[in-house]
């Protein structure tokens, strides 16, 4: 591992389509996109939509190490959005495939882009449990406990 390699945490998520496949093939995109390694991979997951409407979603955590920037590895994971034909009707509409940067490393970013840690992973059991899988130091019980509520099951 170089100096420059930082080791950050990417949050999928699809309800539109093959939601399992665009999962995989956007973790596979992720391992072959230049400056990216993806490192663990958590299981997939079935959650009932929160604050969003259509099927239940898939969801999982990656956690990647890159050579790039924050706003490079931002720009990395829309291009893989887009090649999956995501659009963006309107605020957390339905989706063939969201990447999502919860953590780049140790670093507190807030750009008109990005924001970093994600502002609502705390409060989402779709990012906490498969996150806890990969990353247990990273979550707390005391977190787990407060989206206990929330329908999660592995695939
Ligand atoms: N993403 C959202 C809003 N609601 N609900 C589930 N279950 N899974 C998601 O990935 C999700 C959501 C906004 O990105
Ligand atoms: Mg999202
Ligand atoms: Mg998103």
């Amino acid at each position: 591992m170089s100096r420059t390699d930082v080791t950050a945490f990417v949050a999928l998520g699809a309800n539109l389509g093959d939601a399992a496949q665009s999962l995989r093939d956007a973790l596979t995109a992720l391992g072959v996109a230049p400056g990216i390694r993806v490192v663990r991979t958590s299981s997939l997951y079935r959650t009932a939509p929160l604050e969003s409407s259509g099927p239940d979603y898939v969801n999982a955590v990656a956690e990647v190490s890159t050579t790039l920037t924050a706003p490079a590895l931002l720009d990395a994971l829309q291009a893989i959005e887009e090649q999956a034909g995501r659009e963006r009707p309107y605020r957390n509409a339905p989706r063939t495939l969201d990447l999502d940067l919860l953590l780049f490393g140790g670093a507190l970013i807030d750009s008109p882009r990005l924001t970093v840690p994600h502002p609502r992973m705390g409060q989402r059991a779709f990012v906490l449990v498969p996150l806890a899988e990969i990353a247990p130091s990273l979550v707390s019980t005391v977190q787990l406990d407060a989206v206990a509520d929330q329908v999660i099951e592995a695939l």
